[in-house]
């Protein structure tokens, strides 16, 4: 691995958020392409993470460190993962479903959505199906996309879409769903148009739908 990224790996997998403000500069500085950075770094490092924490080696507090250490890199990662000027291609509801924390993957997603020309209204995390359907209501959103990394909270992804029928909206509105324990199998299974297994797809995945 080029010793940088190695570098960013390390300090997204310690924690050492110090140590990943450093480097991301230094790996753009030095002409590596923002998704090798996002993915071999900082994604990989993520990935080892879960790995520690499953093996019992890491606990929540060393994934929370973890979790903030990533932030400050893909804080300065976004203007170099967006697409320059593009004009607005339609709005996007997104959240983290009720009872999930878990915001990582949810902002890059909209982060690179917003890069690609997309209005994101991002709910945050925890919530509850009837913000998701409110917000379509009031926002006039045509796509709705749903983050979940726990094999707990994917239920509530069911939810919103009958939420969303219940109210009328659905007809209104793509949805798209995502995050690690999420398979196409299961979007089809609760109804949703489409699933990604990560942020560029999910980009592409939204522009097809609205196509
Ligand atoms: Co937790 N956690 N966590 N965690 N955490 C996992 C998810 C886990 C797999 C770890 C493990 O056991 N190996 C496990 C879930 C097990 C399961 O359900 N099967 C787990 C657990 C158990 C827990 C707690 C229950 C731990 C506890 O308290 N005992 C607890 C739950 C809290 C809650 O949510 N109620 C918990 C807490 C936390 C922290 C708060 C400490 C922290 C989150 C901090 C934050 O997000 N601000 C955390 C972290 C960091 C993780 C791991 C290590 C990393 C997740 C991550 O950010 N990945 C994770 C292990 C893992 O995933 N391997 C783990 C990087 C991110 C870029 O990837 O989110 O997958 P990801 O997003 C990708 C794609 O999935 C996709 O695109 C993204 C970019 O490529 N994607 C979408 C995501 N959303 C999308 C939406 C789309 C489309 C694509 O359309 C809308």
């Amino acid at each position: 691995m080029n010793p940088i990224v190695q570098a960013i790996f390390t300090g997204v997998l310690e924690g050492n958020a110090e140590l990943v403000r450093q480097k991301v500069p230094e790996a753009l500085a030095s002409g590596l392409a923002p998704a090798t950075i996002l993915n071999e770094g900082m994604i990989a490092a993520m990935a080892e993470v879960g790995r520690l924490f499953e093996a019992g080696e890491y606990f929540v507090p060393e994934m929370l460190i973890a979790a903030r250490a990533m932030k400050t890199g893909t804080e300065i990662l976004k203007p170099h993962l967006q697409e320059a000027h593009v004009r607005s291609a339609g709005k996007v509801v997104i959240g983290t479903v009720k009872g999930d924390l878990h915001d990582i993957g949810k902002n890059l997603v909209g982060m690179m959505l917003e890069g690609a020309g997309f209005e994101i209204h991002d709910l945050g995390t925890d919530v509850p199906p009837e913000k998701f359907v409110e917000a379509v209501r009031t926002s006039g959103a045509n796509v709705v996309g749903m983050s979940a990394l726990l094999t707990t909270t994917m239920p509530s992804m069911k939810s919103v879409i009958e939420g969303l029928e219940k109210a009328g909206l659905r007809h209104k509105v793509k949805v798209i769903v995502g995050g690690a324990p999420l398979t196409d199998a299961y979007a089809r299974q609760i109804g949703a148009d489409g699933y990604a297994p990560d942020a560029s797809r999910a980009v592409a995945l939204t522009k097809s739908l609205l196509a």
